[in-house]
Order: C-alpha cells, then sequence, then structure tokens
C-alpha cells in the first residue's frame, strides 16, 4: 500500500530540514519504505479536507490505506513497529528505546522550541534581550544531563532507534544558536544520525522542495 506523507509546500526554514516532515522522511528511509509527498500551502492545511487527517492543521501526516495518523512521534512509532530496523527487538531494549523517544519530545524538545521563540519570533520585544539568557539556560540544563548520560556512547543505547532519531532531530534545532557546539560529545552524536545514509537521502529530499524559500531561522 502506497505511504504518503504531507509536508510544507515552502517550509518557513529554507530547506535546512527542521520541519518535522523530515524525522518522518528518515524513519521511512532507516526501515525502506518507499513514499510520496503531499506538499500542502498554510491555506490547504486549514482547509476541511486537511484537518479530517490532522486536527490541528499541521504537519507531517501519514496515510497508508485506512489508516491516517498525525503526531510525528506517532508517526514513527508506527514504523518502528511494523518495520525493522528502528527498534530493537529484545523486549527491556525496545522499552528502553521507546522511553528514549518520548525523553526526546517531552523532556529535550520543548526548552528548545522555546528558545526557537525567544530568538526569532520574540526577538523585537522589548524584554527580549533579558528573557534570552533564561531560556538559552533551560536548554544548558537538559544538555547538560543528556551530554554526561551519552559520555563517550555513540547511540543512547547498544544500537541506533527511534530514540536517536528522534533525540538527534530535537538537537539539530540548535544548531543556529551555537548551544550544539558548547557540547563537544552532543555535536559529534547529532553529527553521527546526519551522517546515516538514511538521512542523507531524508534531508536531500526535502531541500529539493525547499532549498528557494525563504528562510526565517537563520
Ligand atoms: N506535535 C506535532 C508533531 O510532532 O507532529 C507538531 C507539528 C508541528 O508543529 N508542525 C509544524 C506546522 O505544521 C511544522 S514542523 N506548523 C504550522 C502550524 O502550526 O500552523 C515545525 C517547524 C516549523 C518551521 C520550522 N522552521 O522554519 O525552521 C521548523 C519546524
Amino acid at each position: 500500500m502506497t505511504i504518503t506523507i504531507t509536508a510544507f509546500e515552502r517550509s518557513p526554514d529554507g530547506g535546512k530540514g527542521l520541519a518535522r516532515d523530515t524525522r518522518v522522511r528518515w524513519a521511512l528511509e532507516e526501515v525502506g519504505q518507499p513514499y510520496e509527498v503531499r506538499l500542502v500551502s498554510f491555506a490547504e492545511m486549514n482547509a476541511p479536507g486537511h484537518l479530517a487527517i490532522h486536527p490541528f492543521g499541521q504537519i507531517p501526516t501519514y496515510e497508508e490505506g485506512s489508516l491516517s495518523l498525525f503526531e510525528t512521534g506517532s508517526i514513527v512509532f508506527h514504523l518502528a513497529e511494523q518495520h525493522t530496523g528502528l527498534l530493537p527487538k529484545d523486549r527491556n531494549a525496545r522499552a528502553r528505546a521507546i522511553t528514549w523517544m518520548f525523553a526526546a519530545l517531552n523532556t529535550v524538545e520543548p526548552p528548545i522550541l522555546e528558545l526557537t521563540t525567544a530568538r526569532i519570533f520574540e526577538r523585537d520585544m522589548p524584554w527580549s534581550e533579558e528573557r534570552l539568557p533564561l531560556v538559552k539556560d533551560r536548554v544548558r540544563a537538559r544538555l547538560d544531563k543528556l551530554s554526561a548520560y551519552l559520555g563517550v556512547a555513540d547511540w543512547l543505547d547498544d544500537t541506533f532507534s527511534a530514540g536517536d532519531l528522534l533525540m538527534v532531530s530535537v538537537l539539530l534545532r540548535l544548531r543556529m544558536s551555537g548551544i550544539l557546539d558548547e557540547y563537544q560529545n552532543l555535536a559529534a552524536y547529532v553529527a553521527r544520525g546526519e551522517a546515516r545514509p538514511a538521512y542523507i537521502r531524508a534531508f536531500t529530499a526535502q531541500f529539493a522542495i525547499n532549498a528557494s524559500s525563504t528562510s526565517i531561522t537563520s
């Protein structure tokens, strides 16, 4: 059955791979599933047809036969469960990998999203200069612990998993801020993720669509 995902017709990041369809593309590439992409404009994202598959009018979505899903974490989890390559077979290792998926999205990503908001959307506010260092320190509080946990390991557990896919994707959003480079082992971890052939294919596919869009993120 054909898998179809949705992505921005013109991503606001101009092809940096930061929009969440890249995470789904990467998961699809890791498990070797071909897919089609339906590009949507902001107007189409809020039209009834799209709202029927994504109640919040966002991307990405995932359709396969009679199944339609939204929420990147759920889509990546579905792919990881249906195919080999993203979750270990051992029950405990699998549970740990799923834990890291949640940790990436629920514990590490929120302060990073707040930083994006502070750096880009609130930068002209009169209080922006005062707030930014506080938000950066909240990110560092998470990264200090993550960096200490990862140490010199390649991945969060013995082998690459959907937990690493989401954690690397979340950390990638920090690159423009310079904070990632404060943590040598995390920067190397992200680089390892980006060097995976599946990531390169996913990144290249989204870049081909978005490279000519104007970026709001630099
Ligand atoms: N929790 C949902 C998920 O994980 O799938 C969140 C989905 C989401 O935020 N989607 C964004 C969206 O559709 C696109 S990825 N936004 C439009 C809207 O809400 O109206 C977020 C995103 C957008 C832009 C950049 N960028 O320019 O760098 C990066 C990430």
